[in-house]
């Protein structure tokens, strides 16, 4: 298995639309594997394939207290929404920053498994959030576009002067 070099806020890669997966081959499955070891070794709660320079809409999500829950989403759909919760919000696009962000409370999505075969899923609360927040990087949409213009400029500048100083 391999960590993946995960990009950063304001790398404009992070900011194209990921296209639709169309093969479901062992590649994918290795994708799966690499994508969660990534993801437990950040450590992050969620990841979706654009934050590691891959373009296809794939993302991986464990929201279980013990790291014993690995899900992963091929091509996800929002059905339906419900409600409204704001919670604070972190990225590991976006290290060490946290924010409150609102969100649907609860949602209904269809999506493939790695091995292409679809369901259907309702979830509620932090899955529903992170769900939310992956789908959102497939759209090239980070959390920070919620906030308001002073706070993401002063993040943009907190970024790129960590980046200087870890370059
Ligand atoms: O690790 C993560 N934690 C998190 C906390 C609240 C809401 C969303 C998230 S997702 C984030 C990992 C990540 O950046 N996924 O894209
Ligand atoms: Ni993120």
């Amino acid at each position: 298995m391999t960590i993946l070099n995960i990009i950063r806020f304001p790398d404009p890669r992070l900011r194209r639309k990921a296209t639709p997966v169309e093969s479901f081959d062992e590649s994918l499955i290795t994708l799966k594997n690499d994508m969660l070891e990534t993801m437990y070794a950040a450590p992050g709660i969620g990841l979706a394939a654009v934050q590691i320079d891959i373009l296809k809409r794939f993302i991986v999500i464990d929201v279980s207290e013990h790291c014993t829950e690995p899900r992963c989403f091929v091509n996800p759909q929002l059905l339906s929404h419900e409600g409204e919760i704001k919670t604070d919000e972190g990225c590991l696009s976006v290290p060490a920053i946290y924010e409150p962000v609102t969100r649907y409370q609860r949602i209904t999505l269809k999506a493939q498994n790695e091995h292409g075969e679809f369901f259907e899923l309702a979830a509620e609360g932090l899955l529903s959030v992170c769900i939310q927040h992956e789908m959102d990087h497939l759209e090239g949409k980070l959390f920070v576009d919620y906030l308001s213009d002073m706070k993401k400029k002063r993040i943009q500048k907190k970024m790129e002067k960590l980046r200087r100083e870890t370059m």
